[in-house]
């Protein structure tokens, strides 16, 4: 029986901090990588697309690692304002999603491998990133 009280203790504890564990900022970077040029970057290489989900309010960072510049589009969600819609090599970018919802965004670099004179394989990428903010 006092294993039982420690279980629902445990329990409900763990429901309320997971809420809680929902990133404030989310730290991302598009780097250079072989196949397809470009990917995406957190703690290890994510490829051309990936998924992250923030808190209400919350912030996505995006350093531009690579040697190229890329052009960035919204393709869904509730209206982002992006600013310029270069993203610069070398350089980093804050967005701060405000509203629940799933937004999408499109990278696409505005050089390619092969005028950067980059020995990739395949295709340059074109990024896409889906923020769930929920
Ligand atoms: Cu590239």
């Amino acid at each position: 029986m006092k294993l039982l009280a420690i279980a629902v203790a445990a329990v409900a504890v763990a429901a309320p901090s997971k809420a809680v564990q929902l990133s404030k900022t989310v730290q991302l970077s598009i780097v250079h990588v072989v196949r397809g040029c470009h990917g995406w970057h957190a703690t290890r290489d994510l490829g051309p697309a990936t998924a992250v989900k923030v808190a209400r309010g919350g912030k996505v960072v995006v350093r531009v690692s690579c040697s190229m510049d890329f052009r960035l589009e919204q393709v869904r969600g509730p209206k982002l304002a992006l600013g310029d819609p270069t993203l610069h090599a070398g350089t980093q970018r804050t967005f701060v999603f405000k509203a629940r919802g799933v937004y999408v965004l499109r990278a696409t670099s505005l050089q390619s491998s092969e005028e950067m004179g980059l020995q990739t394989l395949g295709a340059d990428n074109v990024l896409r990133l889906t923020v769930t903010v929920p």
